[in-house]
């Protein structure tokens, strides 16, 4: 893990602890314990859903629905342009375009889905619109834009000075080499079980740093980045989308716990299916979470260095999750 990584993840703890907004919960195990429910619960991926997490907590608490926990969430890193991959203030594609991917998805299995999509700072809400007043589930590029415009979304520049700095940095070498677990692989998936027992899920993003333009990855590709069915539980995945993709890897989970698999169990058995169909997983970070009916939870991914964010009854925590190098 690199060490500005760590720091930023050291400093956001002791922001955390200091301002003591979100109190560490007793480390809970991811199993309510046989027969039990651990509701409400959300989860999600990153030390960025910390924040994003207090603001689904806010509805789950109240007994609002998980639909409305997630978007209200994930919208926290979008918003926030020191989240350098989710929304605004996100890396840039090669051309200097912060185009970005987003999906949505509820206890009825509607979805909704915006990819290739720029100028909007919050894209999750603009896929919830697709998903509510659209008979379809995925709009792209410029049609997802007119859409957003014409549902009153506002047109934003969305590269910050920062990151046009970090892209003018990036174009004296113009390499473009997938880094594990460095800023520009940070999606924000989260998912929510709310009081009634209603699972829903969202995954937002900018994408891989510096990536081509037009290339859209697995977040708004509902089955690879996010899945929920309100039977089994929901899953969402982090990392290079293009792995995730090949194995549709949300849904790999999902049908993995319906299989009878814990949550943890599920994201172990799918990230070895994508190690095994690859050839080099030396520099390939995936990672999954998945939540259950039950409120169960877990993660698992290929590299160390991934870590995920829970809310419930028993306060926050941050847990690394278990990696398979
Ligand atoms: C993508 N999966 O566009 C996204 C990037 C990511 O954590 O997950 N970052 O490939």
């Amino acid at each position: 893990m690199n060490s500005r990584r760590n720091f930023l993840r050291l400093s956001a703890w002791g922001a955390t602890m200091a301002s003591g907004l979100y109190p560490i919960g007793k480390a809970f195990a991811g199993s309510p314990g046989k027969g039990k429910m651990n509701k409400p619960v959300v989860i999600s991926t990153w030390n960025h859903g910390i924040p994003a997490n207090a603001a689904a907590w806010e509805i789950l608490s109240q007994g609002g629905q998980a639909l409305d926990a997630v978007e209200a969430g994930v919208r926290v890193p979008e918003g926030d342009p020191n989240v350098r991959t989710v929304g605004y203030g996100g890396f840039p594609d090669r051309e200097g375009h912060v185009t970005l991917d987003a999906c949505i998805m509820d206890k009825d299995s509607n979805c909704g889905s915006v990819a290739f999509l720029e100028h909007i700072k919050h894209p999750i809400s603009v896929a919830r619109k697709v998903m509510e007043e659209t008979p379809h589930v995925m709009l792209v590029g410029e049609g997802a834009l007119q859409f957003a415009l014409a549902q009153g979304f506002q047109k934003e520049d969305l590269l910050t000075p920062e990151s046009y700095k970090d892209w003018q940095q990036w174009l004296k070498e113009s390499k473009y080499k997938p880094v594990i677990n460095i800023e520009n692989h940070d999606t924000i998936g989260m998912l929510a079980l709310d009081a009634q027992g209603n699972l829903a899920g969202a995954c937002t993003t900018s994408g891989a740093a510096y990536k081509m333009h037009g290339r859209v990855g697995d977040s708004p590709i509902i089955g690879a980045g996010l899945f929920v069915d309100n039977e089994v539980g929901a899953a969402t995945a982090t990392g290079l989308g293009e792995a995730v993709i090949r194995m549709v890897g949300s849904h790999l989970v999902v049908e993995l716990m319906r299989q009878g698999n814990s949550p943890e169990q599920a994201c172990k058995l799918a990230v070895e299916r994508i190690i095994a169909k690859q050839k080099d997983v030396k520099d390939l970070q995936v990672g999954f979470i998945a939540l259950n009916k039950q409120g169960e939870y877990g993660g698992y991914c290929i590299q160390k260095g991934f870590d995920y964010a829970v809310r419930d009854k028993s306060g926050s925590t941050l847990t690394n999750a278990k990696s398979k190098l």
